[in-house]
């Protein structure tokens, strides 16, 4: 970033630290969430994940306008969500030599920036939240980086820095959001982390909340289809 921001980084930086200060006693993980940040659903390695991204200020306090976020070459599936107040455009690049996914398809295309513009710009002091869902790599371990460039009515921001070996990224003055995979559970696969697989699958001490969820919204709904034949026989008697 910071061209025209530099002014701000000091008193930044008290605030962040007062923030991680506040969130550190709270016994939580600190995020700079001041910059540009990625929070994934999940890190695991070959899941299907949504990113969120989110802005929580302007280019030294001028609205915001436009982000784009840059997509690692490894990602070769994204879909971005639709927002009422932001226009969502795609630039494809082609992919050579061609890649093969997880499901034996051959992969030519893909996704390399998505951009998110508005004609009605964030004011400084809110914060936004824009989602991808994409598809991570299979490789566990590896670092995924998505430089992002702010665009404000006056000015930009370049969230683009990447911590080199040994660098933590809050010593950087602007760094790109990113996180690092992490390896799949025992016993399961990509398709059995998120989607309709996980209801076959035996479920995993870890994710057990969400198993009694699942499995609640699905007795819920059968219950809900039997309650409504029953309606409908009813019905048809009457
Ligand atoms: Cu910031």
């Amino acid at each position: 970033m910071r061209r025209d921001d530099r002014g701000l980084t000091r008193i930044r930086a008290l605030r962040i630290g007062a923030v991680a200060a506040a969130v550190g006693a709270a016994g939580l993980a600190s995020p700079a969430y001041a910059h540009v940040t990625v929070t994934p659903s999940t890190t695991t390695a070959g899941a299907h994940a949504i990113l969120a991204f989110s802005v929580a200020h302007g280019c030294a306090k001028s609205p915001t306008t436009a982000i784009t976020i840059q997509i690692p070459a490894r990602i070769t599936s994204v879909t971005p969500t639709r927002t009422a107040l932001w226009e969502v455009t795609m630039k494809t690049e082609k992919v050579d030599p061609p890649a093969v996914d997880a499901h034996g398809n051959r992969i030519v295309e893909r996704v390399g920036s998505v951009t998110f513009s508005t004609g009605t710009p964030l004011p400084d002091g809110y914060r936004e939240v824009f989602e991808l869902a994409v598809q991570l790599p299979e490789d566990t371990g590896g670092k995924l980086v998505f430089p992002t460039i702010q665009t404000c009515v006056t000015g930009e921001s370049a969230w683009t820095e990447v911590p080199q070996d040994g660098q933590d990224v809050p010593e950087l003055e602007s760094p790109a959001p990113g996180f690092v995979l992490s390896a799949p559970d025992a016993g399961t696969n990509h398709h059995a982390v998120a989607g309709n697989a996980r209801l076959a699958a035996p479920v995993p001490a870890s994710e057990t909340v969400d198993g009694i969820t699942l499995a609640a919204l699905v007795t819920g709904l059968v219950g809900s289809v039997l309650g409504g034949v029953a309606l409908f026989r009813q019905r048809r008697r009457t």
